[in-house]
């Protein structure tokens, strides 16, 4: 079990699974899911397209986790989660935040996967502050990782700032 956490672009990452930080269409958008889709391809959409719907336009509900191939990506694999829209804390973000670490985790064990990049899940336009995110990402890796030895887990942040950030998260639990 390890857990580091780097800056890199996430799309340029040889790991078996990158998580993106996806919207429930799971088609595309701005960000993480952006860089990803245009790194992967477009027969990423195409998979993406093909996943079922579990109401009109809802492939992923917040907090759950699907996975696709990466395509043309160096990472074997895509988990795509949907993170909480922060709306002040008290709406459930951290519980839903947590799902989605713990459901990629599940889906990345289920599938015989043994490392995995996280980017920081809905700290940009989602506007989780991120030292509060970081702490939920990191107490639930931790606990999730105690029962599967032997994942690489790369927390991936795009700035020295979220490093910083996420870094001392990491040191503090
Ligand atoms: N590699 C690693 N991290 C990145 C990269 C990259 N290439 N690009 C951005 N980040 P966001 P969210 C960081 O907004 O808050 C999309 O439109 C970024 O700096 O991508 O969960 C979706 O379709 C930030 O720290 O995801 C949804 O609609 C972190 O990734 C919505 O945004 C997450 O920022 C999801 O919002």
């Amino acid at each position: 079990m390890s857990i580091n956490v780097i800056i890199a672009d996430i799309t340029q990452l040889r790991v078996d699974a990158i998580v993106n930080a996806a919207n429930p269409t799971l088609l595309g958008g701005g960000g993480v899911d952006g860089a990803i889709h245009r790194a992967a391809g477009p027969a990423l959409l195409a998979a993406c397209r093909a996943l079922p719907e579990s109401a009109p336009g809802v492939r992923c509900p917040t907090g759950e986790a699907r996975i696709t191939p990466g395509f043309a990506l160096p990472a074997r694999h895509v988990i795509h989660t949907v993170g909480p829209i922060w709306r002040g804390g008290a709406h459930d973000e951290p519980a839903l935040l947590e799902s989605c670490y713990r459901n990629a985790l599940q889906l990345l064990c289920t599938c015989r996967l043994s490392s995995i990049a996280f980017p920081a899940i809905s700290c940009g336009v989602y506007g989780y502050p991120p030292a509060l995110a970081a702490e939920v990402a990191i107490a639930t890796l931790r606990d999730e990782l105690a029962r599967s030895a032997s994942i690489d887990v790369r927390l991936c942040c795009f700035s020295e700032a979220m490093h910083a950030i996420w870094q001392q998260a990491l040191i503090a639990a």
